[in-house]
């Protein structure tokens, strides 16, 4: 599947945007406040009317001329727009392909992970690591045996679900072009091995796959 865009993809472009949102408005309120200091900085000869806000005291002046109003309407008009605006992408990363290359079940244990092949592959399972070919579009199926376990990738940003009994979690992730090793963690505290819960993704070429295959049969 060449043409499906790896959604790690998406969730960097939605992450680098966020960030300098995040430093454009830092940097608006910064300037303000540097701004704001020197202007009405107080002197020692100044006098102060009774009302004036002092430590403990909420400005009055404020509320009268109904700003709070504006600025529920203009943050309301932000967070909708970044809403909508993002929609699509947090939706592509979330939504698993109808039909994908390969679909594995992944069973979180104390303390483990247990992977399961399609039928078509042999069926066959491996523990705490998964072998997968590149350029693939890979679906894991996610489940836990017992406590709340939760099944993610970290190098494949956005690759992260709740393992947990009796429910089935759908991620996705496509494989890079080149071969590859990645660390799967466990997220979720789920007891005294869970900083051990670790198992590996293997990325290797199709020929290599075909082989690994093999092997299992
Ligand atoms: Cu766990």
């Amino acid at each position: 599947m060449a043409g499906i865009v790896p959604p790690q993809e998406y969730w960097w472009m939605l992450f680098k945007y966020y960030l300098l949102a995040a430093f454009v408005l830092a940097g608006g309120v910064t300037a303000l406040l540097v701004y704001f200091f020197s202007k009405y900085r107080a002197s020692s000869e100044d006098e102060f009317a009774e009302d004036y806000p002092g430590p403990g005291r909420v400005p009055t002046g404020f509320a009268k001329i109904g700003a709070t109003k504006y600025m529920l309407v203009v943050t309301g008009i932000i967070v909708l727009g970044l809403t909508i605006a993002t929609y699509p992408y947090t939706e592509y990363v979330e939504l698993t392909p109808s039909s994908p290359d390969i679909v594995i079940w992944v069973t979180g244990y104390t303390f483990g992970w247990r992977f399961e092949y399609p039928p078509d592959l042999g069926g066959f399972t491996t523990i705490n690591e998964v072998v997968l070919p590149t350029d693939t579009v890979v679906e894991f199926k996610v489940t836990s045996d017992d406590v709340f376990h939760a099944f993610g990738i970290p190098e494949f940003k956005g690759a992260k679900v709740d393992a947990i009994k009796g429910i089935v979690n759908s991620l996705w992730i496509k494989t890079p072009s080149q071969p590859g090793e990645y660390d799967i963690f466990c997220y979720e505290l789920c007891g005294v091995g869970h900083s051990l819960m670790k198992a590996k993704l293997k990325v290797v070429t199709p020929e290599e796959f075909k082989e690994f295959i093999e092997s299992k049969r």
